[in-house]
């Protein structure tokens, strides 16, 4: 709340409240080239989905333009998008994985 969030207790309750971090959207972007079942891959390995979840996701993408793998902390997005975009590199892969503030 207003009052005492830097503490982290509400002056009206006494409850103690800890602040929520900012949260970012992990993206996955389409493109004509990379193989359907490496977007699977990628989704299973870097972001635990099991073969159907990501299949659900990959296809998302390929018809939509762009897809949400997952929500995290900066940090671990942040994480989360080098990893993939390093794994896509290594692979001759055009893949694009980015961010944004969910
Ligand atoms: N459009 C790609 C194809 O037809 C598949 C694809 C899906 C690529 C999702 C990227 O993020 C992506 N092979």
């Amino acid at each position: 709340t207003e009052h005492e969030h830097q503490h982290g207790v509400l002056v009206e309750t006494g409850k103690p409240e800890i602040a929520r971090p900012p949260l970012y959207s992990v993206l996955l972007l389409n493109d004509d080239y990379t193989p359907m079942d490496f977007v699977v891959e990628v989704l299973m390995r870097f972001f635990a989905m099991n073969a159907e979840k990501a299949t659900q996701i990959m296809l998302h993408v390929h018809t939509r333009g762009r897809g949400v793998c997952g929500v995290f902390t900066r940090e671990v997005a942040e994480s989360k998008v080098a990893q993939v975009n390093e794994f896509s590199r290594l692979n001759q892969h055009p893949l694009l994985c980015t961010m944004e503030k969910a």
